[in-house]
């Protein structure tokens, strides 16, 4: 055997024993990039699922909060712009103090208080808004179903007593077209 060849064989051997040991240390590697990715993955999914319920809780909060407010808006649609019936209350007076209204029509009266403290209050329809100081103002929407004539008041201190009376005349419905 020439020395060329030994040497050859010498390095083949080397070779394979590197190889071996590339395969041995390959292994341990491989689980060490394994064992990361799993962890990566895991951190990912956890993190997604945590974004994902953090999404969804906020579009339950949404779904739960969007019909609220739209309910306030219709209502407010319903009653605001056409039904709204302006009172002034003050010192002792209700400006109007005659009301018309249409019987089984939701009508909102809006007390604006002139001065001091205020409210508008008929006992036979359980209708009452809340004491208004003056300046501001306050409201309260019925829907009157019996036609006839109702007193309204302010039931503040001895306010009716002085003169702040009125009177809502709620007429018998009829179809207009
Ligand atoms: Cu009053």
């Amino acid at each position: 055997m020439s020395r060329l060849e030994e040497n050859t064989k010498e390095d083949t051997t080397e070779n394979i024993q590197e190889a071996n040991q590339s395969n041995k240390m390959n292994p341990m590697l491989l689980v060490g990039i394994i064992v990361a990715v799993l962890i990566i993955g895991a951190v990912v999914v956890l993190g997604m699922g945590a974004s994902n319920t953090a999404d969804s809780v906020a579009e339950k909060t949404e779904n739960t909060v969007a019909p609220i407010a739209t309910t306030q808006s219709e209502t407010m649609d319903e009653a605001a712009p056409e039904n709204v019936i302006e009172v002034e209350g003050g010192s002792f007076y209700f400006k109007p103090n005659e009301i018309r209204v249409k019987a089984g029509e939701t009508v909102t009266i809006k007390l604006n208080s002139a001065d001091m403290m205020h409210d508008f209050v008929i006992d036979e329809l359980d209708v009452r808004t809340e004491i208004v100081q003056g300046g501001s103002s306050g409201s309260v929407t019925f829907t009157p179903t019996e036609p006839g004539e109702y007193e309204f008041y302010c039931s503040v201190s001895n306010h009716r007593a002085q003169g702040m009376v009125g009177t809502l005349i709620v007429e018998e419905y009829t179809l207009v077209e």
